[in-house]
């Protein structure tokens, strides 16, 4: 019989990192789009790292979620929709959110539970949709919004509306119900549909290979009868490029698409946690593919632009930033009342028949 306890069979590596190269995937981008996915992705490390610095001057009202070395899965795959299209971020999804036209200030406020944040303080964390902006809301139980995703592309086809749903999902959120579930009923309706899962090793303190007995998510697209596809998840072109791929085939009725992107996250579950349990070789390797010094590399090194251009980006940026971080703090926090306020429908007191 087999020992139980410890013995849960081999242990296989860590995620292999990208390959050790500064060469990333072709694109018929133009410079200037080129330009615009570099921006989403300081924008996205900017505000985190402005997020983390409230954070410790006890401004942000709950946890603090970092993407901080996923930027380019974010960000690519987003870049990769249309305007008609809708996407249902995770909350480490920030990047995505940027480029789907959500403000600094937003999120800012958002997580300083501020009155004029999107929920009007009643949660700090970027727990808020816009369906103006095709964002559906994240929802923290994991898998969930996988199915809601299913269901919204479903029903943009029976309203005979151009719309493709994309969303995102962890390695943990994987092992979840809702994952097989949804992806299942996706892929049994035919439904124009993609699952972007960031590989990143870790589901908060638990490798990958303590959870699943493959190396590779994507093969699990093949038990839907579904394409699943690994990419490179530090490389922005190849995310925006495979995304493009996938969402072009649901648009024309090719069906829903599993991306498995191979990604590392430089920071621990949040930032209470200082990750302790992840070898700290992963960091140091990982830390020579981060996804925008590669792709600083890449423009600067296809003369694409230079440095004075990068450092003005970040200039502005920065600039922009401090506006966003003043125009949070000096916003007000909401009035007690407001706690009662949309938590029940407004109805007449219910009468009791005799
Ligand atoms: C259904 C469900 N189970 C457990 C949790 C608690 N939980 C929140 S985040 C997390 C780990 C998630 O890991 P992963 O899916 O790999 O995403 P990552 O944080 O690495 O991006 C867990 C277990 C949850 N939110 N929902
Ligand atoms: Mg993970």
């Amino acid at each position: 019989m087999a020992k139980l306890g410890k013995d849960w069979g081999p242990l296989h590596p860590p995620v292999a990192a990208a390959e050790a190269t500064d060469k990333l995937a072709k694109t018929d981008l133009s410079r200037e789009r080129q330009l615009e996915l570099y921006s989403y992705m300081k924008l996205n490390r900017m505000v985190e790292e402005r997020l983390g610095n409230l954070y410790r001057q006890g401004k942000v009202v709950g946890g603090l979620y970092s993407s901080r070395g996923q930027e380019a899965t974010s960000v690519g795959s987003a870049y990769a929709l249309a305007p008609q299209d809708v996407m249902g971020p995770l909350i480490r999804n920030l990047g995505a959110m940027l480029v789907r036209g959500v403000k600094p200030r937003e999120v800012m406020m958002q997580y300083m539970a501020k009155s004029d944040s999107p929920t009007g303080g009643k949660d700090g964390n970027t727990h808020f949709g816009d369906l103006k902006r095709g964002l559906v809301a994240p929802i923290s139980m994991l898998g969930a919004l996988i199915p809601v995703m299913a269901g919204v592309a479903l029903a943009g086809r029976m309203q005979g509306r151009d719309l493709v749903a994309l969303t995102y999902i962890g390695d943990g959120g994987t092992s979840t119900g809702d994952f097989h579930e949804g992806l299942n009923l996706a892929a049994v309706l035919h439904v124009p549909f993609v699952l972007i899962a960031e590989n990143n090793g870790w589901a908060y303190s638990t490798p990958t290979s303590r959870q699943m007995r493959i190396k590779n998510i994507a093969i699990r697209a093949a038990a839907y009868g579904i394409p699943g596809e690994i990419v490179d998840g530090n490389d922005v072109l190849a995310v925006y490029e495979t995304t493009k791929r996938a969402v072009e085939r649901a648009r024309s009725g090719g069906g829903p698409t599993l991306i498995e992107a191979k990604t590392f996250r430089m920071k621990g579950h949040a930032e209470h946690d200082d990750a302790g349990y992840v070898p700290k070789e992963q960091f140091e390797e990982w830390r020579t593919k981060d996804p925008i010094d590669r792709f600083e590399r890449h423009l600067l090194g296809k003369g694409l632009a230079s440095e004075e251009e990068l450092r003005a980006i970040v200039a502005k940026i920065d600039a922009q930033l401090n506006e966003e971080v003043d125009f949070a703090l000096a916003s007000p926090m909401p009035p007690p009342e407001r706690a009662l306020e949309g938590v029940y429908e407004p109805s007449e007191p219910w009468e009791v028949s005799s």
